[in-house]
């Protein structure tokens, strides 16, 4: 029987143990680039099989929210690999998540003050959070399908700059209703071109983008998030989310990618938003499969042990609980999180949770 303790291989990566320090957004990046405090934080983490980072977006177009950091220029690259030696050092693996917000930005972050770009021309009902607070989202520009094979590049150059900065791995943001999610639900994509309509015209650009990164950085240091019913970012259900991500995941499989990272249900929600059968959806790819969301020692004790995940993910345990493993394996009672110091700030609530003595 498997055990969340015991290690695991993952594509190219050896994980000491099935623990996943889930992506978390922090919003501590001044410059676009993960500071001091960063790298503190990350090394802190570092007895997760494998950190997955924040957020990182691939381009100044792919940026959404305040002080978030970037992985496509050379100096993002050297802020980077202060991060993954110091995650090195304690012997921690650490991926990447490559992110292209979509139309959940605003023009204040956009290359001269632009649209933001997505499937369409319609705007969400969301909101980002910008140096003046939370405003409204602003209105987007449907990318032409002449300029859709320059995302894949810009994916394609931040998976290649995470490999210049020693991440073991990337993990493409495919949910929660960015970029990829956007073109990927027929409540958002209406396209009339090969990137919309059928399933299979909405999943295109995901898969291109997978398999482009897989081309140039290797499959077994490629993942992908995937949140087939979360409602978060205004992505309104698909019209048969079971379809559509099924597909997804047949195109994917022979691609034989390191592994494919599930939220289950609503974004840091409830796991029940919406029916969706989870296994049959990872029938159709085969390969390692993680999951997320609100899972708790006993449910991922348990989701392991019975086999219907080979990872799971912890993200705002994690926050608050650096020494989140050895809690879990010792049974040790949880630190709760502050969410007042969740996003922005300094180094409390990011750096001072305290390990068990
Ligand atoms: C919280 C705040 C801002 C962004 C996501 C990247 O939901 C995010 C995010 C979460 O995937």
């Amino acid at each position: 029987m498997a055990n969340l303790f015991d290690p695991i291989q993952l594509g190219d990566l050896s994980l000491a143990n099935r623990i996943v320090m889930a992506p978390l957004t922090r919003s501590r990046s001044q410059g676009l680039l993960p500071g001091p405090l960063a790298v503190e934080y990350y090394r802190q983490r570092a007895s997760a099989g494998l950190i997955i980072s924040e957020g990182t977006q691939i381009s100044a177009e792919g940026q959404g929210y305040l002080d978030t950091p970037g992985i496509h220029t050379p100096e993002q690259i050297a802020a980077w690999k202060k991060v993954t030696d110091a995650v090195h050092a304690e012997g921690g693996k650490i991926a990447v998540q490559l992110w292209h917000v979509g139309r959940i930005s605003h023009q204040v972050f956009q290359p001269d003050g632009g649209a933001p770009l997505s499937s369409t021309d319609r705007i969400a009902n969301g909101r980002t959070f910008t140096s003046e607070g939370f405003v409204p989202v602003s209105a987007p520009r449907a990318l032409s399908s002449a300029e859709i094979p320059q995302v894949v590049q810009q994916f394609v150059h931040a998976a290649r700059c995470a490999m210049e900065a020693g991440f073991d791995a990337i993990e493409v943001h495919g949910a929660n209703g960015y970029l990829l999610d956007q073109f990927m639900r027929d409540s958002i994509n209406d396209r009339r071109d090969d990137y919309g309509g059928s399933i299979e015209n909405r999943a295109r650009l995901t898969v291109e983008v997978m398999s482009a990164i897989a081309r140039a950085i290797g499959p077994g240091r490629s993942g992908i998030r995937l949140s087939p019913v979360t409602p978060v970012n205004d992505a309104g259900q698909d019209s048969d989310a079971q379809a559509l991500f099924n597909h997804v995941a047949a195109q994917l499989a022979p691609l034989q990618l390191a592994f494919v990272h599930v939220i289950e249900g609503h974004t840091m929600g409830p796991r029940d938003v919406a029916p969706f059968d989870y296994q049959a959806m990872r029938a159709n790819f085969q390969g390692p499969w993680m999951v997320n969301n609100g899972y708790t020692r006993e449910m991922a004790l348990q989701a392991v042990a019975e086999g219907r995940a080979d990872l799971v993910a912890f993200g705002r345990d994690f926050i608050s609980n650096p020494d989140l493993v050895r809690r879990l394996r010792l049974n040790a009672p949880l630190q709760p999180l502050d969410k007042a110091t969740q996003y922005g700030g300094d180094a409390r609530g990011y750096t001072d949770y305290p390990a068990l003595a």
